[in-house]
This record gives C-alpha cells, structure tokens and sequence, in this order.
C-alpha cells in the first residue's frame, strides 16, 4: 500500500473537493463565514480526511499541488453557490516558500471573479517562523488586496505572542483541546490560557474565533470569557456546498 503513488493518482484524476464548515457569532448563531476542509475520494476507502494523508503530502511535498486543485474548487464554489461572508483556506507552510503564492492566489479569484475580500487564508504558526520575511510579504500582499489571514491552532505551536503584531493577521483561531477544557468540570488552564489569548487578541485589535464548539456549556464559558465567534459540531459539521435553491413560483 503506497499512499504516495496513490496521492499522485489522486491528483491526475483530480479526486479532491471541499467541504464547508461555518463560522458563527457566538451569540446569535448567524453565519459569519465558512471553513473549506479538504476531502479526497478515494475509490477504495471513501472519503478521507486530511489527517489519513497530510503528512504524506507535506513530506513528499504533493500538498501543494493538492491544495491548488482544492483553490481553483473553492473558488469556483464562490462563483457558484450562496456562500454567506468569508471562505476561509488552509495553507500549508509550504507555500510560503514560493515567492508567486500570492500572485498565484489573487490570480485564480480574478479568473473566477469572486472578490478577493470574500477569501481568508489560515495558516499555522509554523508559517510565521519557518521564513518569516518572505511570509511577512506573501501576506501583506494578500491583506492589501482584501485577503484577511487567520491564524489556526492558536495556542498550541510556538505561540510567537512577541512577533504576533510584525504580521497582518485578522483573527485568532483558539485550537480545540482548550476549548473542550471548558465542559464537565472546568478545567483551570484552559481558562487561563483562552482569557490570555483574549486580551492579548483585544489589545491587538484581532478577533477571535473559538473551535471545535460541542456544547451549549462551552458556548456560554467562551462567551464570559469575550469570544465573539465560534466553529464546531454545535453550530455545524463540515458538508458539501449547498445548492441555491430558487424559491418555487407562485
Ligand atoms: O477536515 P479536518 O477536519 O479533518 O481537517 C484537519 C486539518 O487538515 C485542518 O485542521 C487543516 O489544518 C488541514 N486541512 C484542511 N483542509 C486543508 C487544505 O485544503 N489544505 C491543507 N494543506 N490542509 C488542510
Ligand atoms: O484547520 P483545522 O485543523 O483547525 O481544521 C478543523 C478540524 O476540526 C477539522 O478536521 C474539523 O473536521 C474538525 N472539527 C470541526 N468542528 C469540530 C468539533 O466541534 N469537534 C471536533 N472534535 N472536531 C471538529
Ligand atoms: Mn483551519
Ligand atoms: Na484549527
């Protein structure tokens, strides 16, 4: 069983398309965005999630051609369904290595003509760190277009809180595992450490999006502790796009 061979097959026959998760405001529920996660499917074991071949693709360096496949479908998603807000998409590190993964970007949302301010980008703190001046480029370039980016998993990496404010990011995502500290007995750390990412995000003038939200409990927790918008199963579970729908004449 050779999953890399299999990922290039993937890609020739072009066997990746996104789901769609919202993103919400804590409070009313309405949907402020999406999250576009990556889906392969596979002829013999149906439909897989990144963490059954991610690190497959980053180690042989096949995610990148993954992830375009996976942007142009976004993209022409945009064009073609009702998507309220933002679509948000995960960039791999990797891309920050290439000096025309901006141009790139911006390039495939002109084709399509789908606003640059109605995509996001997330990336991890590994981006930050790995090549920081280039990173710093790729996404000035992005933002000065309308391209917000967020920052995924927040809380869990480096968590490089001094160079934070050196590059443009819009919102923190808060990583899931302290949002689950919030249900049952809550556990003190995950307050501490939500109540930090908090004020620091405030005094950064960054928003914050809390993950993984399962509960009504965690729902309430996060919303005393000043999260405005949230992502998880409570709210939504990842899923196809959805058709528009015309309403039926009378
Ligand atoms: O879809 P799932 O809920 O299993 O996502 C797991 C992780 O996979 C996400 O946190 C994200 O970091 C990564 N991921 C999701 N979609 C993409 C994508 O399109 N490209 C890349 N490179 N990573 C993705
Ligand atoms: O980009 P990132 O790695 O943060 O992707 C989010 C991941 O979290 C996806 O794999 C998605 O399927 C998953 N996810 C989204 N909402 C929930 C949730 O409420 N609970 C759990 N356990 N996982 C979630
Ligand atoms: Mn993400
Ligand atoms: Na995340």
């Amino acid at each position: 069983l050779d999953m890399e061979s299999d990922l290039r097959r993937a890609i020739n026959s072009e066997a990746f398309e996104p789901f769609y998760q919202p993103i919400v405001q804590l409070v009313s529920g309405e949907r402020v965005g999406q999250e576009a996660l990556l889906r392969w499917r596979h002829e013999q074991r149906g439909l897989l999630t990144p963490g059954d071949f991610l690190d497959v693709g980053e180690d042989s360096g096949l995610i990148e051609q993954v992830d375009w496949l996976m942007y142009a479908r976004v993209v022409a998603d945009m064009a073609r369904y009702p998507m309220p807000g933002y679509v948000a998409i995960n960039v791999s590190p990797r891309h920050f290595r290439v000096p025309d993964f901006a141009s790139r970007l911006l390039d495939l949302l002109d084709a399509a003509q789908v606003a640059p301010s109605r995509l996001r980008i997330e990336i991890t703190e590994v981006a930050l760190l790995d090549d920081a001046p280039r990173t710093s480029e790729s996404l000035n370039m992005l933002r000065s277009h309308g391209v917000l980016a967020q920052l995924d998993d927040f809380g869990t990496g480096f968590s490089a809180l001094s160079y934070l404010h050196r590059f443009p990011i819009a919102s923190l995502k808060i990583d899931r595992s302290f949002v689950s500290g919030l249900d049952g007995d809550v556990r003190t750390e995950s307050v501490a450490v939500i109540r930090a990412i908090v004020a620091l995000a405030n005094s950064l003038s960054i928003e914050i999006i809390a993950e993984g939200v399962e509960t009504q409990r965690q729902r309430e927790r996060l919303h005393d502790l000043g999260c405005m918008y949230a992502q998880g199963y409570l709210f939504g579970r990842p899923a196809p796009p959805v058709p528009y729908v015309p309403p039926p004449s009378s």
